[in-house]
């Protein structure tokens, strides 16, 4: 098959890469759209610094068709359409059964195939390839394990509900699922991605009465609005904190951290009311730095991943959701490229000029 393939400082360039039949509980997926999100992006700056242990295929919000399945699979059947989750679940050990499959501790990446066998892929002198995140969705296929995949309605267009394998849920999630925001609050979302936009449907989605959005690129005011943002903070302009305080008269509920840094991680925890919550959802590489006796006002900072998912379950409820006119998922894909345009796709994004490009394969 085509892939995209990381293997260093260089660009992302397409290659002729092999893979193995699906194996026992194993999902063979053929790939019709992945999302560009930012978490790739952390993979290509570590490869940028010298640092990629092996090379690998990025891309981990695909849509897709299943083309072959392992013996004892059960969920799906070869044709079937699928959205792949990031972070499987085994649905056996400690954190799932007590009801958190978003850290189960058995499909920590690497061995998101819980065999302990991957990598399965290999380029064309025979050497291994990794799928990034465990997917490897920049590609004409993904192996998957049956716990990632979920079976999703076949009249939901996959360009579009590929964002369900990651933005999405992640988002919306981490409104409904990790926070509970209570209808009548008034909340934050410090970051106006592809993650971002979905807090804030989610937000508008619990009955938020106030949805202030912070960002530091201008145009982000116009996207935002059509998620159900009601005030736009330009964060290169004005300080971030002290605006939300003002508008909020102190009163803030929840803010959301939806970047990836510890300075706006910050910014979060500063600007919600006393007894408020802060939610970290970007994946933060660096420290995050808070007074002590904040809490003291019981102010509470919590961490948020893959919106606390009960995938199975919460991937076919967004999906129907779009369906229904519920959540804004047209609004996402700025951009639909080639799979060969991927580099380009990332500088659209680390420009801010995109909420989503979405990837098809060519092959
Ligand atoms: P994105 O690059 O599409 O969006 C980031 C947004 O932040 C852009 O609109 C920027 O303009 C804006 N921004 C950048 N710097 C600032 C600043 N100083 N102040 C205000 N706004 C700023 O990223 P994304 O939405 O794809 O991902 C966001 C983060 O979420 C990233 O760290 C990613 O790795 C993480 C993530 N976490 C999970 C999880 O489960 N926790 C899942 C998926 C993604
Ligand atoms: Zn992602």
């Amino acid at each position: 098959m085509r892939a995209a393939v990381l293997r260093g400082p260089e660009p992302i360039s397409m290659e002729d890469i092999t893979l193995d039949e699906p194996r026992a509980g194993e999902v063979l997926v053929r790939v019709v759209a992945c999302g560009v999100c930012h978490s790739d992006y952390h993979t290509v700056n570590r490869a940028k610094a010298g640092a990629l242990p092996a090379p690998v295929i990025l891309g981990h919000e695909v849509g897709g068709i299943v083309e072959a399945v392992g013996p004892g699979v059960m969920s799906v059947v070869e044709g079937d359409h699928v959205v792949c989750a990031f972070k499987p679940n085994c649905g056996a050990c400690y954190f799932c059964v007590r009801g958190q499959p978003q850290i189960c501790e058995r499909s920590d990446y690497p061995d998101r195939l819980f065999n302990g066998s991957s990598p399965r892929l290999r380029d064309e002198g025979g050497n291994p390839v990794q799928q990034g995140i465990g997917v490897g969705g920049y590609a004409q296929y993904s192996l998957m394990p049956e716990r990632g995949v979920v079976k999703v309605r076949e009249d939901a267009p996959l360009d579009r509900i590929c964002l369900v394998g990651c933005g999405v849920t992640t988002g919306v999630g981490a409104a409904l699922r990790t926070a509970k925001v209570e209808a009548g609050s008034d909340v934050a979302v410090i970051g106006l991605g592809g993650v971002g936009l979905n807090v804030v449907q989610g937000a508008r989605l619990a009955g938020a009465r106030r949805i202030i959005g912070v960002d530091t690129v201008a145009s982000k005011a116009e996207l935002g609005a059509k998620f159900g943002m009601t005030d736009f903070v330009n964060a290169a302009e004005v300080d971030a904190v002290e605006e939300v305080r003002r508008l909020t008269n102190d009163r803030l509920d929840y803010a959301f951290e939806a970047i990836g840094l510890g300075r706006t991680s910050e910014q979060a925890f500063g600007m919600v009311r006393r007894g408020g919550t802060a939610v970290i959802v970007g994946v933060v590489g660096d420290s995050i730095t808070i007074p002590g006796l904040a809490f003291l006002g019981e102010k509470r900072l919590i961490g948020s991943f893959f919106g606390s998912a009960k995938l199975q379950y919460d991937i076919p409820v967004y999906v129907d959701l779009y369906m229904d006119g519920k959540l804004n998922l047209d609004d996402l894909v700025s951009k639909k490229r080639p799979m060969p345009e991927i580099n380009e796709a990332f500088a659209d994004m680390m420009a801010g000029t995109v909420a989503r490009s979405v990837m098809e394969p060519v092959g």
